[in-house]
């Protein structure tokens, strides 16, 4: 079984633990000393660097962020003098003010190095013809792929998002074995390429998907392997993670097992806590993520509030990987949850739901709203084509929904084709309810 790093990504877990403790101490020594705001933080908590021993006194550090990352925009969290920086990222985000995150030339070789190993663990070589449909530009995933796929020494295809018949026909003409994009944009070029009488068994010699930026579920993957012919050809779609504020895509990446996330341990700190207190959660139970990216120069994060939700095994893979895993991916993000009628409703719950009857296509959204002082909730999804959605399936869907949301939702099934597309991450949640 090939690996990136055999020695770091197969290290006994004490091993590892120390490793990371020791990584811990020097990402803090290193904030300490270059950093005005992360000194201050210090300094409140009444902790240093060299307090820092065991596993157990990782939890002394500060919480960061990102209100912390957009009250010190642009670059007060930067930690290196300036003029090493040599790439800044952006992310626009949904409250208003920008986030940036910045690199060395070090840092960018990091990052490369760690997307080279999550290709690796899902059994792609230097023969491999990548085509790249993340997103190039301020987004991270475009150019964090392109560099790591270039760092493997496959051959890169540069597509970026959109295009997405331009985007088939390079793939006929090219003969591209691994693609990289959003499940809603996975999903998207199957429908198209079945619009355009393409059979990617026969015509394709798609392999393996690097699928990421959002959360997807396990029936969902099996309708892309499927819908692109990746498994037919011998390989599947892969989950990858990862976030700007850690270095882009490369933070964690599935095995050929399929049995979850590996996260990148001996370059992140991961931990999973309760989202009122803050404590660790215990193994098995569900938590928010909170991760400390130690190799980091120019922007380390300590202890960032990623706001994920997770649940986290230690158990090493069948693969023989030892670093933590997240059997289940993401579930959502905590700030992705509505509240409606007082139940909250992740987004990945409907997903889950959905995809698992095979009548229905793969575009839906879920429309919150107020009719006078109770929340309503309805989940639009499409039919597939040449399905007649009668009473029976729509309360089957309907019963199923509630046995999993604990609310009664409105479900309305639409003509296919009808519901909007996505070239990059999807939009699922529309809550039209003002708060005053
Ligand atoms: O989405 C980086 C990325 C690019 C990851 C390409 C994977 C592939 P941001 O735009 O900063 O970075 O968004 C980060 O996206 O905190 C999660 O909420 C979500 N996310 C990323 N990967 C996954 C995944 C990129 N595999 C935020 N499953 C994260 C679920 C994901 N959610």
């Amino acid at each position: 079984m090939p690996f990136e790093n055999e020695k770091m990504e197969t290290m006994p877990r004490k091993e590892l633990e120390e490793y990371q403790v020791k990584m811990m101490r020097s990402v803090a020594k290193h904030v300490y000393e270059n950093n005005e705001f992360y000194r201050r933080k210090f300094k409140e908590k009444g902790v240093k660097p060299e307090d820092i021993k065991t596993i157990e006194d990782i939890s002394k550090l500060p919480f960061t962020y990102k209100k912390d990352l957009r009250d010190n925009y642009p670059f007060g969290l930067i930690s290196v003098p300036f003029e090493d920086v040599v790439r800044i990222h952006m992310s626009s985000g949904t409250s208003g003010k920008p986030t940036a995150v910045a690199y060395t030339v070090k840092d960018i070789d990091t990052w490369a190095t760690l997307i080279k190993r999550s290709m690796i663990a899902a059994g792609a070589d230097s023969s491999d013809i990548v085509q790249n449909m993340y997103g190039y530009g301020l987004f991270t995933g475009g150019l964090g792929f392109h560099y790591g796929a270039e760092k493997l020494g496959a051959k890169v295809i540069p597509m970026s998002t959109g295009n997405t018949q331009r985007q088939i026909e390079v793939m006929m003409d090219y003969g591209t074995t691994v693609i990289t994009c959003t499940p809603s944009y996975a999903m998207f070029l199957g429908e198209t390429m079945e619009s355009m009488g393409i059979d990617p068994e026969k015509d394709l010699k798609l392999r393996i998907g690097f699928i990421g930026a959002e959360p997807w579920s396990k029936k969902t993957r099996e309708r892309i392997e499927k819908k692109l012919g990746l498994t037919a050809h011998g390989g599947g779609a892969y989950d990858h993670y990862g976030l700007s504020e850690m270095c882009g895509p490369g933070v964690g990446a599935e095995c050929t097992a399929q049995e979850g996330l590996h996260i990148w341990a001996d370059h992140f700190y991961l931990e999973v806590v309760d989202p009122e207190t803050g404590e660790p959660v215990s193994e098995g139970e569900k938590g928010v993520m909170v991760m400390t990216n130690f190799t980091k120069e120019a922007m380390p994060f300590i202890r960032y509030w990623i706001g994920d939700v997770t649940i986290i095994d230690y158990e090493p893979c069948e693969c023989g990987r030892t670093h933590p895993r997240l059997p289940q991916g993401i579930l959502g993000r905590a700030d992705d949850m509505v509240v409606v009628r007082g139940i909250n409703v992740f987004p990945s719950q409907v997903e889950f739901v959905l995809m698992k009857f095979p009548e229905l296509g793969e575009a839906w959204q879920m429309i919150v709203d107020r009719k006078g002082t109770l929340d309503s909730l309805e989940i639009e999804v499409e039919r597939k084509e040449g399905i007649q959605v009668t009473e029976e399936l729509k309360s089957r869907i309907q019963e199923e929904l509630k046995s999993y949301l604990n609310i009664r939702a409105e479900l309305i099934i639409k003509e296919p084709g009808t519901l909007p597309r996505y070239e990059g991450k999807a939009k699922r949640v529309i809550d039209k309810r003002e708060f005053a």
